[in-house]
């Protein structure tokens, strides 16, 4: 039987809308939705049927009967699973409190089913993978616009110039994002791209910046000075809606071009005429803060700089520029309902919201509850749940994670894959793939508000479940059951949308409802109530970090050298896979098999290293050691070595990748424990490793 829906790409999360035809029950068609993307789709997407027939992902609940870590399973039934892992839960509950229970998932628009879930139970332990992705960045907008890095979008296709630092977005794909990119490019836009390293994006762009690795904050401070005394920024915005202009303007007196290019490695006159650039394509440039930002100790400032570069540009809800993402209630309709529950009030288990009053309360910092684990400050921590994410690979230090992961009693995983936080956990509770599921309606915001809805393309090839499922089916169990108003997903639709008069049926044409007609600006004039910071107005000095005795605009500290022998770990994506979810496909581990490391030609001619040799990396206690083989290019700066995240991996069902290339969440020894404290995210890329060719190479008896 032929079958077509429109749906949701599930292979990363940026979630894009596609169109899938199946017979039989196999998918034999995917392409991105043509009403949205043209049928655009990136090689990750369309490697998701090879997801759904791939043997080598867990099957059915599996329980632990080995060690931790060991690999050692029982199968189970649903039945059984669930009855465990609730038994478990409520034991806890009863011995230590509901507070002992941590939930972290990987964010998005149906998170609030989760949260709803720890919550009903009694925790106030949500927490997320964002403390080692866009936090720092998060809490900037926070600082400055009070509304956090999802409080503006970008509208990409009609800008006259895009600034990007650090965001390689032809390899962190997000198709829609790319489109427009390459459309502004036809109409004569320009691009201007920033990296330690040549990557897709940076050879797309008209401009190119090789920076020294972490010195992005002095570049955007040079870039802040010039444009300021070149008058390029949009003085009545300024005027109307900023506070302590003054402030900053004082502040990056002494960040002259001549300092900035000193200091990154960037020619002064390329500086200045970037900025003569920019004076010419303002309003339209957007500075797009991404989401990392790279991972170091100044990162947060960093982030502030570019948020205020935004300001300066006076491109707030313009076309071309940051536009504030509209919702239902801007289209003068109803909004959908989602599963909710109030958060109990208890003191977070990782401090933020008590100890760390600087911080989004929402997910807390996820890193924050290792070290307060092994202590059991201010509670013992007994159970974690990872929903859709995994610590282990995600977060740095697997080993010292497990030491913390070890106080618990419970660990379950609920996941598509063989996470690696899953291989060590208690319990695997095996999520349907996202062809073979249905998910709650979600509502996208943006200039066209719409609402989406994944749809099962085939059915569930094993003993899976969706996660609405799981959770209404342990929600029952732990008699929180009434917070999960609906027995199939027909019914949680039903209820989502009452309020808005649409139906199911609405959705069949396109895949999507949108809920205007026409994009949707705001009066530039009257944005007063947008800025939800305590003055209302975009804040240079923010009273929140005065608060906590931190700076808001801080002075420049230059990045440490590596030491002789040692270089810093840059990491980054790759277009055909997602994190390490993805490297075992069966056809996008046939397209990359395996990561190498990147070296600086010439640093490593100096180590007699050459283009495909096999090196040691070991992080720099030597606990962990990879041996890989070497990438040469002249387009790396020399103090780094470059990886692509999502290898290193050792669980052996998943046989494709089993030992495949180096960990860099490995190398990353007592990394843990390195944050921002201004913005709260792991500094990922403050870390050393040392290189040195293997024993491996072939020597002159002819080994290998
Ligand atoms: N194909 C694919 N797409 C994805 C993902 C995926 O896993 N695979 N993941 C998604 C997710 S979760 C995210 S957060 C986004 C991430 O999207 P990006 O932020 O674009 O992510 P990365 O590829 O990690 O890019 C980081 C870049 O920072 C550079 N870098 C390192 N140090 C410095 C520095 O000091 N200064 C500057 N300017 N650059 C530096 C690195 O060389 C690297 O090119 O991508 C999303 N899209
Ligand atoms: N060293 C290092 N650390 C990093 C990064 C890095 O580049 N290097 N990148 C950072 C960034 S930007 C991010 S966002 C995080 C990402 O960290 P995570 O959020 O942990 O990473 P993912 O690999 O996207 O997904 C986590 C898990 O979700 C599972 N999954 C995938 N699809 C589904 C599904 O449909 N249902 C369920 N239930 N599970 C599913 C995957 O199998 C995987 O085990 O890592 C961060 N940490
Ligand atoms: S970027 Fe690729 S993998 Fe990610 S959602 Fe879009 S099509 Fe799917
Ligand atoms: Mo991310």
């Amino acid at each position: 039987m032929k079958k077509a829906v429109y749906s949701i790409c599930g292979m990363c999360t940026v979630r894009c809308p596609i169109y899938v035809e199946s017979e039989n029950d196999r998918v034999t068609w995917i392409e991105g939705n043509p009403h949205l993307l043209g049928g655009a789709l990136c090689a990750k997407g369309s490697a998701g049927p090879a997801l759904r027939e791939d043997h080598e992902r867990p099957q059915q609940p599996l329980i632990r009967v080995g060690a931790r870590g060991a690999g050692r399973w029982r199968e189970a039934s649903w039945e059984e699973a669930l009855d465990y892992v609730a038994e478990k839960l409520a034991d806890i509950k009863a011995e230590h409190g509901a507070e002992s229970v941590v939930l972290s998932s990987r964010g998005g628009p149906w998170q609030s089913m989760y949260k709803a879930f720890i919550h009903a139970f009694g925790s106030p332990n949500y927490t997320n993978h964002d403390c080692t992705c866009g936090r720092n960045t998060h809490h900037a907008s926070l600082s400055i616009n009070g509304v956090g890095r999802k409080g503006f979008a970008y509208d990409i296709k009609n800008a006259n110039h895009l600034v990007l630092f650090g965001r390689d977005m032809f390899s962190s794909l997000r198709i829609a994002e790319n489109i427009q990119t390459l459309d502004m490019l036809d109409n004569g836009g320009r691009l201007t791209y920033v990296d330690v390293r040549q990557t897709n994006t940076g050879v797309k762009a008209t401009r190119f910046f090789q920076v020294r690795p972490g010195t992005d904050y002095a570049l955007a401070l040079g870039v802040i000075h010039q444009v300021i005394a070149k008058g390029y920024y949009d003085q009545q915005f300024v005027d109307r809606y900023v506070s302590d202009f003054r402030s900053l303007m004082d502040f990056v007196e002494q960040y002259t071009p001549a300092w900035a290019a000193a200091e990154c490695g960037v020619k002064e006159k390329d500086i200045i005429d970037f900025v003569e650039e920019i004076g010419q394509d303002r309003p339209k440039v957007i500075f797009h803060p991404g989401w990392n930002l790279s991972r170091y100790r100044d990162s947060f400032y960093a982030s502030r700089a570019l948020h205020i570069l935004n300001i300066l540009m006076g491109n707030i809800e313009i076309k071309g520029g940051l536009f504030i993402p509209k919702g239902a209630g801007d289209c003068g309709v109803k909004g959908i309902r989602n599963i909710d529950c109030g958060k109990p009030d208890i003191k977070r288990g990782d401090g933020v919201g008590w100890k760390y009053t600087h911080f989004d309360k929402g997910p807390g910092l996820a890193h924050l509850f290792f070290n307060n684990m092994l202590k059991g400050d201010p509670y013992p921590i007994k159970a974690w749940i990872a929903m859709r994410h995994d610590p282990l690979s995600g977060m740095p230090d697997p080993e010292e994670q497990k030491k913390a992961f070890d106080t618990c009693d419970l660990l379950v995983a609920i996941d598509t894959n063989y996470s690696e936080f899953g291989w060590y956990a208690d319990v695997i509770l095996p999520e349907s793939t996202y062809l073979e599921r249905d998910t709650p309606i979600c509502q996208q915001k943006g200039l066209k508000p719409r609402l989406a809805v994944r749809r099962k393309a085939v059915e569930p090839k094993y003993d899976t479940k969706a996660s609405w499922e799981i959770f209404k089916q342990l929600a029952d169990r732990l008699d929180i059951g009434e917070h999960f108003p609906y027995n199939t997903i027909d019914e949680l639709w039903a209820w989502q949308l009452e309020p808005t008069g649409i139906t199911m049926a609405d959705f069949e044409e396109k895949g999507f409802v949108e809920l205007t007609d026409s994009p949707i600006y705001y009066d530039r004039d009257a944005l007063d109530s947008q800025f939800k910071t305590p003055s209302g107005k975009l804040e240079m000095v923010s009273e929140k970090l005065n608060g906590v005795e931190l700076p808001s605009l801080k002075p420049y500290v230059s990045p440490d050298k590596p030491e002789k022998g040692m270089f810093r770990l840059i990491y980054g994506r790759t277009a055909i896979h997602t994190h390490g979810h993805t490297t075992n496909n069966p056809l996008l581990s046939e397209l990359m098999p395996t990561n190498t490391l990147w070296l600086n030609k010439r640093e490593a001619k100096k180590m007699d290293i050459n283009d495909g040799d096999w090196v040691e990396v070991a992080s720099n206690d030597g606990f962990y050691r990879a041996t890989v083989q070497a990438t040469l290019t002249d387009h790396l700066h020399p103090e780094a070595v470059f990886t692509f995240h999502g290898f290193g991996r050792d669980i052996p069902r998943q046989t494709r990748n089993f030992m495949a290339g180096v960990s860099d969440q490995k190398l990353m020894r007592g990394k843990l424990d390195d944050w921002d404290q201004a913005g709260g995210a792991i500094n990922l890329c403050e870390v050393f490793v040392s290189v040195k060719k293997s024993i491996r190479n072939r020597t002159g008896r002819g080994t290998l």
